[in-house]
């Protein structure tokens, strides 16, 4: 597809976290501390996206607290109501029913070759939802029904991204209105983008890991995180001086990756301070310092989720304003199509 964008319509972000379990640290530092600083940058839609939730099961009568835990952790970390969106997906209609129109527009080899689908599915493909393996579309009507510019995610989101970037082209293409919607940019770069799991540096952090070890989450008291780091996988050598040498060691990379993201230091000054040093001084740091990062978080999470109605309130009043954007964008779609409108 093309990789031409000629769109000029305003800068605009976009991005989304499902509400399908505790966030962990990958999900901060891949996703929400990217949100916090663009909300200063841009106009800013931050998304809690049920609607991709339920593409594997979710418990009815745990849905609405897990989305409001989300909310709660947007706002902890730094991302201001006053300045950014923040809403529910399900809320707001123009999601699905643009979803239904890209499911028109994608093609079935794209979607068949989403490696996500394939690592979450493993052998049992035939057994997924048709949701789980549509995702992708999904996610393209989240990003296009604001005509979002910017979308700050995660490496593991990228190909996804290329996906929106296809239906939007074919769409502009196809009903002959070139500069419709915008060839979304991917904000990936930077500390932080791909947190590995701490029992295995090859496998990406994830809520879904079976093994709580793997990862830290937000909700975790510094007592967990200290032992999760403790007992995070390394290997038998010490740290080293240069980053060459931490290549083809994934979990030395992924523990001085996290140390670096986390103190904002690069990942050569953090081998240079530690550089032949055991672990167990490096680990002993790198606790203490993930420790001061996500305690405030988790105590002013809990503030939040002290006060249901409060974060009902924000989450509503914002996506009356996310459905003020988006309807006439999808009006306009409608148009576009050919429907008659009556
Ligand atoms: N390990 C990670 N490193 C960096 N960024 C990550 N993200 C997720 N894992 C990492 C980013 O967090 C944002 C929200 O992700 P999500 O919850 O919507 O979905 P996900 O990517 O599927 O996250 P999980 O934790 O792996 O959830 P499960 O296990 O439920 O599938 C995205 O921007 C993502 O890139």
């Amino acid at each position: 597809m093309t990789d031409k964008n000629i769109y000029n319509g305003p800068n605009r972000v976009f991005s989304g976290v499902q509400p399908s379990g505790d966030l962990h640290l990958g999900n901060y530092l891949g996703a929400l501390k990217k949100f916090v600083k663009l909300q200063d940058e841009m106009e800013c839609i931050y998304c809690i996206v049920d609607l991709h939730a339920i593409t594997v099961w979710q418990d009815p009568k745990k849905l609405a607290q897990q989305t409001r835990h989300i909310a709660a952790a947007y706002l902890a970390s730094g991302v201001d109501p006053s300045k950014a969106i923040v809403y529910n997906q399900s809320s707001v209609r123009a999601h699905s029913e643009l979803a239904w129109y890209f499911n028109c527009i994608a093609r079935i080899g794209w979607l068949n070759r989403m490696t996500q689908f394939k690592d979450k599915a493993g052998k049992n493909s035939e057994k997924m939802s048709v949701g789980l393996y549509n995702y992708p579309v999904l996610q393209a009507a989240d990003i296009l029904a604001f005509k979002a510019t910017h979308v700050p995610v995660g490496e593991d989101q990228k190909q996804h991204l290329e996906l929106t970037r296809d239906i939007a082209a074919k769409f502009n293409h196809d009903f002959s209105s070139p500069n419709f919607f915008p060839l979304c940019e991917p904000l990936i770069e930077g500390p932080g983008a791909r947190v590995m799991s701490l029992r295995n540096g090859t496998e990406k952090m994830s809520k879904s890991d079976p093994s709580d070890n793997s990862r830290i989450n937000l909700t975790d008291d510094a007592d967990k995180i200290s032992k999760k780091i403790r007992k995070a996988k390394t290997d038998a050598g010490a740290i080293p001086l240069s980053l060459d040498e931490i290549e083809g060691r994934p979990e030395v990379k992924n523990l001085v990756g996290i140390y670096s993201a986390l103190s904002g230091k690069s990942d050569q000054d953090v081998l240079l301070e530690y550089a032949g040093k055991g672990f167990g001084i490096f680990k002993s740091a790198l606790a203490d310092l993930a420790v001061s990062k996500i305690h405030p978080i988790t105590e002013l999470m809990n503030r939040y989720l002290s006060d249901p109605e409060e974060l009902n309130r924000i989450l509503s009043t914002a996506a009356d304003r996310a459905s003020e954007i988006s309807d006439p964008i999808v009006a306009e779609v409608r148009k576009i199509i050919g429907f008659s409108g009556v």
